[in-house]
């Protein structure tokens, strides 16, 4: 990552570029990831992304997306299996990959807590299993169910499956009432080995490592093929419980033990950061001889009474974290750049190289991310790579950090056939042949052709029918694609008229190949189904730049119906006025995606689009936000000292209840908390006639006293 400009040095203005370029990059990475179930790049590069996207974060909190990654965990649910809702959510953790971040988040965590440098502080220390996430749930000491992780929220009901795995008792003695275990399935090398001999022999699917392998091997409709497959599971962690297990992570990982579960038997207590890393390093002196993949060591604060007082950010515990070990690397070819078109017509570079191992894992394309990386600059128009410009039939260096897209670190340049030359990056698109444009500021070169391009309208499609959006059994990429291709549907409203245009008569369906009577009678009765869909998927679906999942969201539950939100789109149209300030005062709506949307109104053949599709449709209105806490809305000062919590605990604690916390006393300040020492803020608050009240009637008002 040293090509870019380090997270210190970027302007305003280029965080918020580089946040969207991540978020793209990531939405990418993830797709790729979950739908094909065949990462692109490594778990460290997606990791590397995210990090970096939280960095930018960190220092421009203003900045940070509605739609951004660092609310982003795991997968959606897959088809197939029954959803289970996790009684408490499943959360993913944060990561950090160098020696120095230890003390930063000890430090971290001391601030947090109030917590001097030399007061003792326990933490535990264990390797981080490369698997599959599970919550097992007990209910009077009988598993009831066995759920993935999913999107941390709502799982796959995976029940049957796991019921086959030996390491996963299914009854258990002295258990509390009520006990959601969590832990990791994951295959051992040496099964992992014989597994896929075995599947070779017999023609079936092998497995890229052996974390894909226990993912394909727990998700299988059929439990009998599960029950056939060597895996393994370890407990590290727990969901909802009748009674506390211990009062401590280590006591609570001994009671884990001691009911019948397999628990790591590397894990152990640290005093502080020094120990955390020496216990680092000593799991990574014994990694390759594990027998299973492990991908660095997760540290947790011991006390159970502090861990909670830490709580969560909105998807990782403050209490925990995961040391990563370092990306890996290899040497190989690059023996082409293909240029791939996206849905909002971003151009990107893409690299295919002579297959190389990396890591464990086959890697045959990489990201190159745009022009200027090709070139050797950064977006800013920084040197990078020493400014060496990468060319087909480079000797290139393959970087994987972790699971998703590899991507190309350093070109050797003694390597370098004579009659290599420059890349020259398209200027025009490749699959439409329209202009391909770069506006000011964008890092990347965008195809001007709009929905007369066929990658776009294919992949606009694609998202179209994917799962946060129209969802529509048995209509996937796949067969999107197909149907664009033939003419039948070139636009999202052509899906709603697929019955009456194919379903019978001359052209039908049922006569294609792949499709059947019945799977066409599902296919239209599936569509159907999707006519009435609620406004945020609606306006999720729509694709539109910088629109993400919980950005529809938020315009969804502003302006109720689509009737609103569409006529507000279109009187915004000259980006001032009112309909454009009241858009922009949508708390996480800003002016990036403001103008996108707007703007994507206001193209005409994209509006067309857009109506004839609304046309077909029969939207539900969306909830207004009600007031579920007595804080919601509202906007709260703290000042004084505080003697029960730290001040970013309160303002943890109060934005976790909706309201929104604020540094300095306004007309628009509701409420005042102040404790001992309050000062010119509790004076001005009076001189504002605001409600002002102490740090116990506070927690008396939010139901923490
Ligand atoms: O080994 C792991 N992959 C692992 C993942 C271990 C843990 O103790 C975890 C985890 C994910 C979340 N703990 C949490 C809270």
């Amino acid at each position: 990552m040293s090509q870019e400009t380090p997270v210190e040095q970027l302007t305003e203005a280029e965080a918020r570029e580089e946040l969207a370029r991540l978020a793209d990059l990531l939405a990418v990475a993830n797709r790729a990831y979950h739908a094909e179930d065949a990462p692109q790049i490594s778990d460290a590069e997606y990791d590397a992304l995210k990090r970096r996207n939280a960095g930018i974060e960190a220092r421009f909190p203003s900045l940070k997306r509605s739609d951004s990654p660092s609310d982003m965990v795991g997968a959606p649910v897959a088809e197939g299996f029954g959803k289970i809702t996790h009684a408490v959510r499943m959360l993913s953790l944060d990561n950090l990959f160098e020696g120095e971040e230890v003390t930063e988040f000890d430090a971290r965590i001391r601030r947090y807590l109030g917590l001097g440098a030399d007061d003792p502080l326990t933490y535990t220390a264990e390797p981080k299993i490369d698997g599959l996430s599970l919550s097992l749930r007990y209910e009077n000491g009988e598993l009831v169910h066995a759920a993935t992780r999913g999107d941390g929220a709502v799982g796959e009901n995976v029940t049957e499956n796991a019921r086959t795995i030996d390491d996963i008792p299914v009854t258990l003695d002295g258990a509390p009432e009520v006990l959601e275990v969590r832990g990791e399935v994951y295959m051992s090398h040496a099964d992992f080995e014989a597994l896929n001999t075995r599947q070779a022999e017999r023609g079936g699917k092998t497995f890229a490592n052996p974390r894909n392998a226990a993912a394909g091997s727990l998700r299988q409709l059929d439990p009998s093929i599960t029950r056939d497959r060597p895996l393994r599971f370890f407990a590290y962690a727990w969901g909802a419980l009748s009674e506390p297990l211990s009062e401590t992570q280590m006591g609570a990982i001994k009671r884990l033990d001691s009911l019948g579960f397999q628990t790591n038997p590397l894990t152990v207590t640290c005093d502080g950061p020094a120990e955390l890393l020496a216990h680092y390093h000593a799991i990574e002196e014994q990694r390759a001889t594990l027998g299973y993949d492990i991908d660095g060591v997760v540290y947790k604060v011991d006390d159970l009474g502090l861990q909670r007082r830490l709580g969560f950010r909105s998807t990782t515990p403050r209490w925990a974290t995961a040391h990563k070990f370092p990306a890996e690397l290899a040497w190989t070819w690059l023996e082409a750049i293909d240029i791939q078109v996206g849905r909002t017509g971003a151009l990107s570079p893409v690299a295919r190289l002579q297959p190389v191992t990396v890591g464990g894992v086959v890697v045959s394309n990489a990201t190159l991310h745009n022009e200027d990386y090709i070139d050797g600059r950064d977006s800013k128009g920084e040197v990078i790579r020493d400014g060496k410009d990468i060319r087909v039939g480079d000797w290139v260096q393959v970087y994987r950090a972790g699971d998703v897209i590899p991507k190309i670190a350093d070109v050797d340049l003694s390597k370098r056939p004579e009659a290599a030359q420059p890349f020259a990056f398209p200027t025009t698109c490749p699959e439409c042949g329209s202009e391909a444009i770069r506006e000011e500021g964008d890092a990347v070169r965008r195809c001007s052709g709009g929905l007369i391009c066929p990658a776009q309208a294919i992949e606009k499609l694609k998202h179209f029918v994917s799962r946060g959006a129209f969802d529509i059994e048995g209509l996937g990429a796949k067969q999107v694609e197909q149907f664009y291709r033939d003419g039948w549907i070139k636009e999202p409203a052509d899906i709603f008229t697929l019955r009456d245009h194919y379903g019978s008569g001359l052209q039908q369906l049922k006569n294609r190949e792949g499709w059947g009577e019945k799977s066409a009678s599902n296919l239209f009765d599936a569509i159907d189904e999707r006519r009435r869909i609620p406004l945020a998927k609606l306006i999720f679906a729509l694709g539109i730049r910088h629109v993400g999942e919980s950005a529809s969201g938020l315009l969804a539950r502003h302006y109720g119906s689509w009737a609103a939100f569409e006529a507000a789109m279109g009187a915004a149209e000259p980006l001032e006025g009112e309909a454009w300030d009241d858009l922009l005062s949508i708390d996480g709506v800003g002016e990036v995606m403001a103008r996108s949307v707007v703007t994507a109104f206001a193209q005409e053949a994209e509006r067309a689009s857009i109506d004839r599709l609304a046309a077909m449709l029969d939207v539900e209105e969306a909830a207004r936000p009600e007031a579920d806490s007595p804080v919601a809305g509202k906007t709260v000062v703290f000042t004084g000292t505080l003697e029960k919590m730290t001040r970013s605990e309160a303002k943890a604690r109060a934005e976790s209840l909706g309201a929104k916390v604020s540094g300095s006393v306004s007309a628009k300040t509701d409420l005042l908390v102040a404790g001992p020492g309050a000062g010119s803020k509790a004076k001005k608050a009076a001189e504002l006639g605001i409600e002002t009240i102490d740090e116990d009637a506070w927690l008396a008002l939010i139901g923490d006293a």
